[in-house]
């Protein structure tokens, strides 16, 4: 070799090396790949990063278990997207895992990308299974291939109506929305069971989901003197919402959905989170079958849990139980033994109803006490 080359050479091996690509596989290896797909950038990144770990985790446990499907030891692989939370961006990630043939969806994160991406997995006849999105349309659609893990906003705002108007006792309510498939059908749900269970809506206003200076719709909220303010939105706009609130010296009891109900939200708040509301679908995870051993787990490799790591990661596990069901990865063959699934995951045993909806769904209703999320009911 020319001494000229050898430097050439030796960056590219020290280049080999470092990269992350996976192993060569021989004949008797399935690769399995599943996508998982969040807003890994912009102000849910914390989200979508939490969501992604947890379906990290699930992989890195099912690749320990060595599972062999159709006569193959199987390697399981995650292909991570970030649609940023923006709903075209999610149809365009969606095309691109079709396109590369993976063999599931974990995913998206965001209502509002979760609804336009799942008609481009059910064109493909791709499963989908979503860990975080809640507004009932995703799995009403009438897609075989669309699921999802958690209650959806037709029971959390049921929930969070009866909790604003039995245990707040709340009268009149100011309702803010962030105009997203999630956060705004949240707030209608929550607008139809507070009206049936007698109370007074007496502003309805709206911001989007990359506002943080709500100082306009709180000081015209202010006027109208209401009992309790109601947030269907995010937590990179509850967090400074509920500040400003407190800048307003308003003492209006401060109630929010799960997309607001996150570890940032107290970070974002500071002070002002204490006393606070907020519901998030299913049980405390210290009560969940295995929350306790999951958290201790993902804390030691990824840090503080925002919300949905639990849910992404049995989004994995069920999918890959579907397929070992199935001795199959390929969706159309897998899919009939998801949809018929008993699956005991973290959060609950995962059992799917018609539309692919979570059966016997929960929310528990939490308030903010000195940094922590307590339990109300
Ligand atoms: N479930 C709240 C956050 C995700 C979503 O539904 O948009």
């Amino acid at each position: 070799m020319h001494r000229a080359h050898a430097p050439l050479l030796m960056a590219v091996l020290a280049l080999a090396a470092c990269s992350k690509a996976p192993a060569p596989v021989d004949a008797n290896t399935l690769v399995v790949r599943i996508g998982s797909v969040a807003p890994l950038t912009g102000p849910q990144a914390h989200l979508g990063k939490d969501n992604e770990n947890g379906a990290r985790l699930a992989i890195a446990d099912a690749n320990a278990q060595n599972i062999m499907l159709g006569g193959k030891k199987v390697r399981f692989e995650l292909v991570g997207e970030d649609d940023a939370a923006d709903p075209k961006t999610g149809t365009i990630v969606a095309q691109k895992l079709v396109d590369a043939k993976v063999n599931g969806v974990v995913g998206h994160l965001n209502s509002g990308t979760t609804i336009p991406a799942s008609k481009i997995y059910a064109d493909a006849g791709i499963v989908q299974i979503s860990p975080s999105a809640t507004n009932p349309k995703y799995t009403h659609q009438g897609f075989k291939t669309a699921f999802r893990v958690m209650a959806n906003d037709e029971q959390q705002g049921k929930v969070l109506g009866e909790f604003a108007t039995r245990r707040l006792k709340a009268h009149t309510i100011a309702i803010i929305d962030d105009a997203t498939a999630y956060g705004q059908g949240l707030a209608d749900e929550f607008a139809k069971a507070v009206a049936t269970a007698g109370a007074q809506v007496v502003a309805r206003e709206h911001t989007d989901d990359h506002s943080t200076d709500f100082s306009a719709i709180l000081t015209r909220i202010k006027s109208r003197n209401p009992d309790l303010i109601f947030y269907g939105g995010m937590d990179a706009q509850s967090g400074p919402m509920v500040k400003q609130v407190r800048v307003l010296k308003m003492t209006t009891a401060f109630l929010t959905g799960d997309g607001g109900c996150s570890q940032e939200f107290s970070q974002l708040a500071g002070e002002a989170a204490e006393g606070a509301y907020c519901s998030l679908p299913g049980i405390p995870l210290e009560k969940m079958p295995k929350g306790t051993d999951f958290k201790k787990r993902f804390n030691a490799q990824y840090g503080e849990i925002q919300d949905y790591a639990p849910y992404s990661y049995d989004a994995v596990g069920v999918m890959i139980a579907a397929m070992k069901a199935a001795d199959s990865a390929d969706p159309a063959k897998y899919l009939p033994a998801l949809a018929g699934i008993a699956y005991p995951g973290v959060t609950a045993t995962i059992q799917f109803d018609g539309h692919g909806d979570l059966k016997g769904g929960l929310v528990t209703l939490y308030q903010w006490k000195s940094g922590s999320k307590v339990p109300q009911e």
